[in-house]
């Protein structure tokens, strides 16, 4: 059974569909995350010892997919341990960009979110290391947005 980050305090049972690559053993060296496609979920690629490297495609359908680049200037500049919480129509997310999350890999520096409505401005709260918090909303239709610390809105990527 895999589950799926909803709204705080919510998580959605999803059936199994591990896929192919699940049904086979490998010894696994790293693993890597990177919206690979472009599509707005993250995907994942697995390196292993002894046998070629496999890269993972998320296909879940998730409706709208907004992906946040984090770049800080008082903060480290990746925003590594920035918390960001996203709220739209009493719902709310919250995600913190982790850094050193897996041995000889590293993750695409993005927190990507996957807010139920699509039509909806998307209220954002950005907690940064220095102790900064910026607050900004995010217009319907924009899925890819860089906020830099101490700026006021965000550009789009
Ligand atoms: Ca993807």
């Amino acid at each position: 059974m895999q589950r799926t980050a909803r709204p705080v305090g919510m998580w959605q049972e999803r059936p199994a569909e591990p896929g192919d690559f699940f049904t086979r053993r490998y010894v696994g060296r790293a693993v890597g995350t990177a919206d690979f496609d472009a599509d707005g979920d993250l995907d994942m690629c697995v390196v292993h010892h002894n046998a070629p490297a496999a890269l993972l495609r998320n296909d879940s359908q998730l409706g709208r997919l907004v992906k946040i680049r984090l770049l800080g200037v008082q903060s480290n500049r990746n925003g590594y341990n920035t918390s960001v919480t996203m709220a739209w129509n009493n719902q709310r997310l919250v995600q913190e960009l982790p850094g050193g999350t897996s041995y000889a890999a590293t993750h695409e520096r993005v927190l990507c979110f996957a807010p139920d409505n699509s039509n909806e401005t998307l209220t954002i709260e950005v907690r940064w290391p220095s102790g900064q918090v910026q607050e900004l909303s995010i217009d319907p239709g924009v899925n890819s947005v860089v906020i830099q610390e101490g700026v006021s809105g965000y550009r789009e990527f």
